[in-house]
């Protein structure tokens, strides 16, 4: 009855399965996974067909990737050169496995054992209360008739501030933005998007958004669970706040947290081969 928070996936299935080899992942286990579990890796189609399959078993939160895969089936954002989105998209269940995926959340809470998890973290002005909320205005608006339109509107970096009257789709960018995208933060809130991911990377006046202090200090010991910052290596500098994107994607490994005694678990990355791009894929990508 044990339940394991695995980091960013990215396609990497054949380390997610040796992972739950590895910590003997039964039918009485849960698993929490911190988003991102598709693109770049080279078995998005896999990772997803199986998540999917685990039902109750699986808790997902959505990463900036997923939200990409899902804008690019909306016909919201051209696919990227650097996808791995095509077998995918090209499958024959590829409906059902993104109105799976699109009823995801944005962010898992467990209050009896005080965790809580989303894809890039917790702004330090926000309550956890707070987030649940916000995060929630995003999990409706996928799950209804407005995604594709949510998905037009989605990208972009601005507003880069919080404040309570933001309204329509700049309010929904920015909740968006926090729990998916979010590295550096200033003390105001303010999210920096330019800054390439090591710690010794932030402009002036900005930290990683967990060095903050939280604005509400009663929730002090409350864990936080979160992925997408590879460089951080699976380590931060603060208390009770747990990075599990561990790089596996980047030849790096990938990382299981069991929550139940904080007990940590990683297997390599299996080498690649190199992949070969026909021409005519190349060409197209061009476009
Ligand atoms: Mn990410």
């Amino acid at each position: 009855m044990a339940t394991y928070a695995i980091g960013d996936i990215q396609g990497c299935f054949d380390e997610l399965q040796a992972l739950l080899q590895l910590v003997e992942f039964s039918d009485d286990d849960t698993l929490w996974i911190a988003g991102d579990l598709v693109n770049r890796g080279p078995k998005s189609l896999e990772t997803l067909r199986y998540l999917k399959s685990l039902g109750d078993q699986a808790l997902c939160v959505l990463g900036n990737h997923d939200l990409h895969l899902l804008a690019v089936y909306f016909g919201s954002s051209p696919r990227k050169r650097s996808d791995t989105l095509n077998s995918i998209l090209d499958a024959p269940d590829c409906e059902e496995l993104l109105s799976w995926l699109r009823k995801q959340k944005l962010l898992v809470l467990d209050s009896t054992n005080q965790f809580v998890m989303t894809h890039a973290g917790i702004p330090p002005c926000w309550s956890i209360k707070k987030t649940k909320k916000r995060a929630k205005e995003i999990e409706k608006v996928l799950d209804s008739t407005l995604a594709k339109e949510f998905f037009d509107h989605m990208y972009g970096n601005q507003p880069d501030t919080w404040s309570a009257d933001l309204e329509g789709w700049e309010r929904l960018r920015l909740i968006t933005n926090y729990l998916t995208r979010m590295r550096f933060c200033s003390a105001e809130g303010k999210l920096d998007f330019s800054a390439k991911g090591t710690l010794d990377s932030q402009p002036d006046g900005y930290r990683p958004w967990f060095e903050l202090p939280r604005k509400d200090i009663s929730e002090n010991n409350i864990r936080i669970l979160f992925g997408h910052w590879a460089a951080l290596e699976g380590a931060t500098t603060a208390e009770n706040i747990y990075a599990l994107d561990t790089g596996c994607v980047w030849g790096n490994k990938l990382t299981a947290l069991r929550l139940d005694d904080l007990k940590i678990f990683s297997t390599p990355a299996i080498p690649q081969k190199p992949a070969v791009t026909p021409i005519s894929t190349h060409l197209f990508n061009q476009q």
